[in-house]
Parts: structure tokens; sequence; C-alpha cells
């Protein structure tokens, strides 16, 4: 039988080996993004200090002691000169919480940082969190807001599902230090807000997503957009939905603003998610808009469908037919990263450009909400291309 520190040595090259290997495009002509072979964060990523007792006396058995279950939805930054991820990691017992883990080069070799981000804990109620959108604001702070998660105190006894979400919010100015803000006020329930990275009027800037209830949007019309006087005390005092939920769209029974935009010559460059019923319960893909320089209210291209769908085997896990992001990092050079967890499992990276980004939302045809109008938009463009001399 193999001894303790033999399963150990084995447990440390595998995790070695997972960790260093070289992740490879997959070139797709023609395709929007470049999507690469493997995941580049996933639970069996997580250091082994995190997850096993290394004493043979107290760990005979060499045995799992705390079990991770996924790593998704992360956030990310450019930190000098490294790629992070702000990773939601979950753990066997359901409870999510924060890590980060760098690359050098963004798409291979992520390695979580010593400890989980020390979040402060301000309310003993606060169940579960994750989803963190980070924001380098020019107020000169980088803010962390997330989903804050609760059993509603409002729920029957024996209701032990239904629960409220709001924003919490921490900000920091080296990603070790956290100052905990209080949570965002709001009426409704909130999940998927995101902070803009300027001032706007001179105000900070929240994207939003009201909701009726934990999981519902229900007359929450879409992504909204609140301006806070001050962040220190943030309250959503008036909401006007910037990015509308339509009748059979992708983005018909939800929404959400993924990480925050990203500024361009053209205008701000959002990426969202989109949800949908079918028969197979729902269906997250990811979507782009563009927004006007001047006012990142005003909604000046909206490529119509989804930009990235679930493929292959991004299409099965934990919640499957899941696509979600809620970070990027755009480079210097006009390289974006895009970071996408799939099906509520792992996580991935897509590489595009600023450039082909711009081009795809200035030029797909936004959803016209009916087969007819699908149809014309293919006869244009059957039109368009008879004229063609290729
Ligand atoms: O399970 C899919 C996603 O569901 C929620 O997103 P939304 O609020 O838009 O429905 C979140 O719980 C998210 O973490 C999760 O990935």
């Amino acid at each position: 039988m193999e001894s303790f520190l033999e399963k150990i040595g084995t447990l440390r090259k595998q995790h070695e080996m997972l960790l260093s290997a070289a992740n490879v495009p997959v070139d797709v002509p023609g395709s929007l993004v470049t999507r690469y072979k493997n995941p580049v964060v996933t639970a069996a990523h997580v250091p082994l200090e995190w997850r096993y007792d290394l004493d043979p006396v107290t760990n005979p058995y060499c045995l799992e002691r705390i079990g991770v279950n996924a790593c998704m939805n992360a956030g990310a930054i450019k930190w000098n000169g490294k790629y992070l991820l702000m990773v939601r990691v979950e753990g066997y017992d359901r409870k999510s919480y924060f890590a980060i883990a760098e690359s050098p080069n963004g798409v291979d070799n992520f390695r979580f940082w010593e400890r989980p981000v020390n979040l402060p804990d301000m309310d003993s109620e606060e169940t579960n969190v994750y989803d963190m959108r980070l924001t380098a604001h020019e107020d000169g702070w980088i803010y962390g807001v997330f989903c804050s998660e609760r059993h509603d105190p409002a729920a029957r006894p024996d209701d032990l599902s239904a629960a409220v979400a709001k924003a919490g919010i921490v900000r920091t100015k080296n990603l070790v230090d956290w100052e905990r803000l209080p949570d965002l006020v709001s009426k409704s329930q909130q999940r998927n807000v995101v902070l803009h990275p300027e001032f706007v009027d001179g105000k900070y800037a929240l994207y939003t997503r009201p909701q009726d209830g934990f999981i519902d949007a229900g007359s929450g019309g879409g992504i909204g957009w609140s301006l806070i006087d001050d962040i220190t005390r943030a309250e959503v005092r008036d909401e006007r939905i910037v990015d509308k939920r339509y009748y059979h769209t992708v983005k018909e029974v939800k929404n959400g603003e993924g990480p925050h935009p990203i500024r361009t010559p053209r205008g701000w460059l959002h990426l969202a998610h989109g949800v949908r019923g079918c028969a197979a319960g729902l269906r997250y893909v990811l979507y782009m808009y563009m927004t006007a320089l001047d006012d990142p209210t005003r909604v000046i291209a909206q490529p119509g469908g989804y930009f990235m769908a679930p493929a292959g085997e991004e299409r099965v896990g934990d919640v499957s037919n899941v696509l979600f992001s809620n970070g990027w990092i755009a480079d210097e050079d006009g390289k974006v990263f895009i970071y996408y967890a799939s099906s509520d499992t792992r996580m991935h990276v897509a590489v595009s450009t600023i450039e082909v980004l711009v081009d795809y939302c200035m030029n797909t045809p936004s959803d016209g909400l009916r087969s007819a109008a699908s149809v014309a938009r293919i006869n244009e463009l059957i039109d368009w291309n008879r004229g063609c001399k290729l």
C-alpha cells in the first residue's frame, strides 16, 4: 500500500502538472474570439494546503478534509503586469468565498495566492458571497462589488430556500487589505451590480439588476443604472433601465452586466449575460452592446443574439447550459482576455481584440424581434453580396 508520503508526493506532482500545463488556442476561422483548450482555473487548481491535512499523524489516510466543488464567476484585473482572477471558489458545503489566482500571461499557469481573500465579515446573517466585479476606479481605489446573500428574514419558518440578494462593496489599494463599505441600499433585491470605472456628472455610477425576488427578475426590466452620491453610503435613489429585456430574445427572462465596460474610441464596450427558459431549464449566454462615451446610458450598438454560448464540454456542469462572465482584461496592445465560467463549474479564457469586438458590435444586425425581420436581414445580406466582386 502507498505510504502517506508517496500519496502526498503523487498529489503534489499531479497538482504541479495541472498548474504548469501550457494552454493552447483552439483556432476556428472567422470566429470572434479564440477559445483555449484547457479551462484556466478549476477546483483542482486550489492549493493542496487548503484541502488536505498534510500531517501523517492526524491524517493517516491522506484524505481531503475540505473539498472544493467549483471555481467560477471570476472578476479580473491586471496588476503589476500579471493577470489576476478574483475567483468564486465554492466548497462542497455550498459556501463560496473569494480567492485570487495569478497568471503571467493570462491564458495558463494560474496559481492561487497563499490564502483566500480576507473579506471583512460585518454581518453574521450574511451566508454566502459570490461573483465579484473588480473596478479600478478613477478615484484611485480598486472596488469589488459582489452578491451578499442571506436567508430571507420574512420567510415562513418551513421555507429554508427563500433568500435575499444585495450588493456588498469592498475596496482596496493593494488587493490584500480590504475595507468593507456598507452594502448598497436599494428598494429591490440586487445581483450583478457593477461599478462604472469613471465618475459621471461627478458621481459614482452603478449598473444594477433590480429583481423582484431572489431568482426572478420579474418587473425589474433589465440592466439598470444609478448615480451614487457617496460610495461610502451607497444608495440606489434613481434607477433607470439602460439595457431592456425583450420577449423571445436571449435575454427574455433575465440579464445582467458582466464586468465593467471597456472604454474604446467608438464607445463603451459592454459584456453581459442573457437568460432564457427552455425545456432543459434556463440557458445563460453572453452578449455585447455599446454605449456612448459622453453618455454611458445611451445604447449605440446592440448586436442581435448571443456573442458566446456554451459549446462542447462547457455545456455540462453543476448548473448546465450556462456561460457567465464578470471579468475581462484589456491589454495596452488592444488584446482582450475574456474570462468566463461554464456551467457554474470552471473558468475559461477567450481572447479577442478591441477592434474585432467593436466591429462585431457596430456591424452585426440588431435583433429584429420577429422571424420575418430575421429573414429580411438575411435577404439584405444576400443582395449586398450579389454586388460584391469577390
Ligand atoms: O446559475 C447561473 C447564475 O445564476 C445567477 O445569475 P443571475 O442572477 O443572473 O440569474 C447567479 O447566481 C450566478 O452566480 C450563476 O452563475
